[in-house]
């Protein structure tokens, strides 16, 4: 039976947002929502975990080069010295990180939908905890879609936040999870007793005057679930090589598509972009500056072939979300050049290239990093020169490090000393 817009049971209800009956959607109610939050609650606290160790990835606390939150305060309270295995792991962290954050964006979505209708309910306080119960509503609804729309933006456009995505995204993520303690505090007694209970209870996310269904609740979800199985389908593939790395549809600039040089992995920025200027670093006029306790010495590409060189295979994983599988390395561990500036215990060192602005173009590393016999001052890639795009003439590698460690083209390496 086709219905009019005024049905004979409300006839005189004002459609406004306001009135329960203008929300008609059979599809709402307490089961729905609650399927969906319990999806949230663990999903979320995934994200917001890997999310935290990203940040420590960073090693923020060892210098300001590498913090890009300054004034974290007690916020870094759990700050640690990221290990460097397994070597992989910041590539999985990451990798789960930006994959379910993006797979989990029809599930907020629908969620959201689902209690919409809350959002115009009159009075808008009834007493002061409810008036905090809203304002916390705020936070959580707020925070949750500032997160998701930042780590978007970032993950696909990556320097529209010069250098400010970083304390942008970590503070609303602890703002947002704040808001989501409580809300799941509340809420998730309540949840699981509909999702035990086959009936309908009571409650006002169900329409007073439903149009009719033309999907079944179980139907809608399996739509939200689609939707993210396609979502994670064309964005899981930029952590892998070969074919699969194709299948990653969504994934931006250089995710999907396998860079130039050997082993064809990606780059993130190319020696072009970042102003490399091409005579400062041909093999005549570069010359590494190591710098110590012991004094400073100047090496030409020839000098450090004399070293002794080493292989190992190590992945590049970016806080965006894309990683290449393991690429074979060579070149002079780290902390062989620390003892060439007179230090047998590796100390910190901050690595500086010759790249003059932009955000990467130094980082700090810490001691343990130092001394892994895997961390590399790399010469080559996969039996070749390091291409320029790669950072040739050297360039940083560490395990299990973000992306953003492994400085390219390097010029000056500190060891100890303020960083
Ligand atoms: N000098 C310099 N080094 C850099 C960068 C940069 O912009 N400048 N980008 C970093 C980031 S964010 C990543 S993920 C890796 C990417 O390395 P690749 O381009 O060889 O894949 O390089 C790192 N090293
Ligand atoms: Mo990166």
């Amino acid at each position: 039976m086709a219905r009019t817009s005024s049905s004979p049971r409300f006839p005189s209800s004002p459609r406004t947002p306001f009135s329960p009956a203008f929300w008609r959607s059979p599809l709402r109610g307490p089961w729905f929502t609650s399927v969906l939050g319990v999806v949230l609650l663990g999903g979320i606290t995934v994200l917001f975990v890997t999310g935290l160790l990203s940040y420590a990835a960073y090693n923020p606390n060892l210098s300001p080069v590498n913090d890009k939150t300054p004034d974290k305060g007690i916020l870094g309270f759990y700050l640690f010295a990221w290990p460097t295995d397994p070597h992989w792991l910041y590539r999985l962290n990451q990798g789960v990180h930006v994959t379910l954050g993006i797979t989990l964006i029809p599930v907020l979505l629908a969620k959201l939908w689902s209690v919409v209708p809350k959002l115009f309910t009159l009075p808008p306080a009834r007493s002061l905890a409810h008036a905090l119960e809203r304002l916390s509503l705020v936070l959580l609804v707020g925070g949750g879609l500032f997160e998701f729309v930042t780590g978007v933006l970032n993950v696909q456009l990556d320097y529209v936040f010069p250098g400010s995505f970083y304390p942008l995204h970590f503070y609303g993520a602890w703002v947002f999870f704040a808001a989501f303690v409580v809300h799941a505090a509340l809420k998730t007694p309540m949840a699981l007793r509909n999702l035990r209970q086959l009936r309908e209870e009571k409650s006002d996310l169900v329409s007073p005057d439903p149009v009719e269904p033309t999907v079944s609740r179980r139907g809608a979800l399996g739509l939200v679930g689609g939707g993210s199985l396609l979502l994670f389908a064309t964005t899981v593939g930029q952590n892998f090589d070969g074919p699969l790395r194709r299948t990653a549809l969504l994934a931006p600039h250089g995710g999907a598509e396998p860079g130039n040089g050997p082993g064809g992995f990606q780059i993130n920025k190319t020696a072009a972009y970042a102003g490399i200027d091409a005579a400062e670093a041909s093999e005549e006029a570069w010359r590494l500056v190591v710098a110590g306790r012991a004094g400073t010495v100047r090496l030409s590409r020839t000098d450090l072939l004399q070293l002794p060189l080493h292989s190992v295979a190590l992945p590049i994983a970016c806080v965006e979300g894309w990683s290449t599988s393991d690429q074979w390395w060579r070149g002079v561990r780290l902390r062989d050049l620390a003892a060439l500036v007179g230090y047998d215990d590796p100390p910190d060192v901050l690595v500086e290239s010759l790249q003059r602005r932009g955000a990467f173009r130094r980082a700090a590393l810490r001691a343990n990093q130092v001394a892994d016999p895997r961390s590399l001052l790399a010469l080559f890639v996969n039996g070749e020169d390091l291409t320029p795009d790669h950072g040739h003439p050297a360039r940083v590698i560490v395990p299990a490090a973000p992306g953003v460690l492994n400085t390219k083209w390097v010029a000056r390496m500190t060891f100890g000393g303020d960083l």
